[in-house]
């Protein structure tokens, strides 16, 4: 049994993502989750809202509410939409935690002890209109790097380049559109991670197993002088953690706090201490999973992520580990993803451009949009939502090939064999050859989804499960049983006991729709067909079952249109 720790880039809390955040980390590394815990291992799944920065500011401003308030009340409807898409999270944290204020402060003193932390007197932007200092994310501009008319202080949409405000070329304040801007002198912590660059090229030129996406952006921002430069690490915001030493005062720093990304990463490490928390368990529960002096060195370390946090996490937060000294965890692995446009465009949170989780989830269960996003997931390229592929997708895939199985075998048996697994027959030629074929597939299924390679594993399991639909075709038990019920029985023996099989494999990708197969078998054998034949007569003859309800009803015409027209502008 193997170990698992797996994090998704933790969401900003400014209001419910769109269905291109959701399948940029979250559900990949719920699918991965869920597929470790079901092959034995075990698996610690974290999550969590990014609450600090200017983005929770905005947001709460614009919501008349206090930051604080704000953002509670937004964890809370993050939480449950997540619920809702099954994410299942061993914890599901935030930011803002008293773990993560204390953690990141413990980092900082660290950094400075081992002489990684410069106090730098720097100039920065201070808006005469706005009266105040502009964070990165308030100045907008054109990028110097690509061009880009709208990057931000922090880093260029467009080409993922990290920047800083004084980068951008004719800037702008975002809050009032203002040029009237001057540069004003302020102290800032900055991390000395320049010096860290051959440390970091030697730990990404050891992870050849990486994928190109990962490690291209890695090398890129590594490689071009620029990406590994000493950065600010504090901000002039009230919102936020206090910039302390440890548990100390840090003279000159009063009243700032610690940049957002520098403290969001921290908190993978501080969700696991608020779960031992929740747990009524203790600090060794926890660190065993992140200390290597505590038992982590044989914890494997996964990470999910949209590829425009990528160099944050190849660069900026090794550094703080590798920089505390201290036998902190790094990630063995990092899963990175494109982007999913939304018919014909961006999906934009701004904008509202898109459909959103909560969204998402009035018009239809969790399960028909964690198999498209899923089985459409923007691995080698960035790919796109249209309705008309959604609805193709999920009558093909869910309704026709799995769902109409489901029910072609259980309402056929109920009708001529009655609700239990019928007795007679033996199997034959028939049967091996498509035990042989799902042997293939099941064992390839399992490398893919091994690899994470998710559009792969969802279309071996989808050919698995037309595998079986084939299958019922050419023997077809309807016309069988007119001539000779006993082989009739022993195909239909076999289809049921398939059923469990689809639901354990299924799982991971469409949970809900597994429990009402499971369910309707009337088994709790959910354990993973390593051994096929064996796996096929789980369900012994005389088993009772009963028919599942309709598992995935078609997505009409009207419907689609319906959708379509509604989610065509933009969200208020
Ligand atoms: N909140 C950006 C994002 O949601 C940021 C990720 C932090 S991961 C530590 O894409
Ligand atoms: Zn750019």
């Amino acid at each position: 049994m193997a170990r698992h720790l797996i994090t998704s880039a933790i969401p900003y809390i400014n209001g419910i993502k769109h269905l291109g955040n959701l399948i940029g980390s979250q559900l990949p590394a719920d699918l991965y989750a869920r597929y470790q815990r079901q092959r034995g291992h075990e698996v610690m799944f974290l999550c969590a809202t990014d609450e600090h920065g200017t983005p929770a500011e905005l947001a709460a401003a614009k919501a008349g509410k206090p930051v604080a308030d704000y953002c509670a009340e937004m964890h809370a409807v993050q939480a449950e939409i997540a619920r809702g898409f099954r994410l299942s999270f061993d914890h599901f944290g935030r930011s803002s935690s008293p773990q993560n204020h204390a953690l990141t402060q413990h980092f900082a003193g660290k950094l400075a002890e081992n002489g990684l932390i410069a106090e730098v007197s720097e100039k920065q932007v201070y808006s005469n209109t706005d009266g105040r200092f502009l964070p990165d994310r308030y100045i907008e501009g054109t990028c110097p790097n690509c061009g880009y008319d709208k990057a931000r202080g922090d880093q260029c949409e467009n080409c993922t380049k990290q920047l800083d405000p004084t980068d951008l070329i004719e800037p702008r304040s975002a809050i009032s559109g203002s040029t009237d801007l001057e540069v004003r002198e302020t102290k800032h912590l900055y991390l000395k991670q320049s010096g860290m660059r051959g440390q970091l090229n030697d730990w990404i030129d050891s992870k050849s197993d990486w994928p190109i996406l990962t490690t291209s952006i890695a090398r890129k921002w590594l490689n071009d002088g620029e990406g590994l430069r000493d950065r600010g690490i504090t901000r002039d915001l009230d919102w936020g953690i206090p910039v302390r030493k440890g548990t100390e005062d840090w003279p000159g720093m009063e009243g700032k706090v610690f940049y957002v990304w520098f403290d969001a990463p921290i908190e993978y490490i501080a969700c696991a201490g608020e779960w031992a928390q929740a747990h009524g368990l203790t600090d060794a529960d926890w660190q065993r999973w992140w200390r290597t002096d505590m038992g982590a060195d044989d914890v494997r370390y996964t990470q999910f992520m949209g590829k425009d946090n990528v160099p944050f996490h190849t660069l900026s937060f090794p550094a703080t580990i590798l920089g505390s000294g201290e036998p902190w965890k790094l990630v063995d692995y990092i899963k990175s993803f494109n982007y999913l446009n939304y018919d014909g465009g961006q999906f934009s949170t701004s904008q509202g451009r898109g459909v959103f989780m909560d969204q998402a989830l009035e018009i239809l269960p969790a399960d028909y949009w964690r198999w498209w996003l899923l089985s459409h997931a923007p691995e080698s390229s960035d790919s796109e939502f249209t309705w008309e592929n959604f609805q193709t997708s999920a009558n093909k895939d869910l309704a026709d090939v799995l769902g109409n199985f489901v029910s072609r075998v259980t309402k056929f048996c109920r009708a001529k064999f009655g609700e239990s697994v019928p007795e007679n027959g033996t199997p034959g030629p028939d049967e091996a050859a498509l035990i042989e074929t799902l042997t293939t597939r099941i064992r390839a299924y399992e490398a893919h989804m091994e690899a994470m390679e998710v559009r792969k594993s969802a279309a071996e399991l989808r050919a698995i499960w037309v595998a079986g639909n084939e299958y019922l075709q050419t023997v077809a038990p309807w016309t069988t049983f007119k001539t000779d019920p006993d082989r009739a029985a022993a195909q239909i023996r076999l289809a049921l006991n398939l059923i469990r099989v689809y639901a354990v494999l299924s799982a991971p990708f469409i949970p809900d729709a597994a429990a009402a197969m499971l369910a309707g078998m009337q088994t709790d054998d959910d354990s993973w067909p390593d051994d096929v034949p064996a796996a096929l007569q789980a369900l012994p003859p005389g088993h009772a079952f009963t028919v599942p309800e309709v598992l995935f009803a078609k997505i009409t015409d009207e419907q689609r249109e319906d959708w379509q027209t509604r989610f065509s502008g933009t969200r208020d």
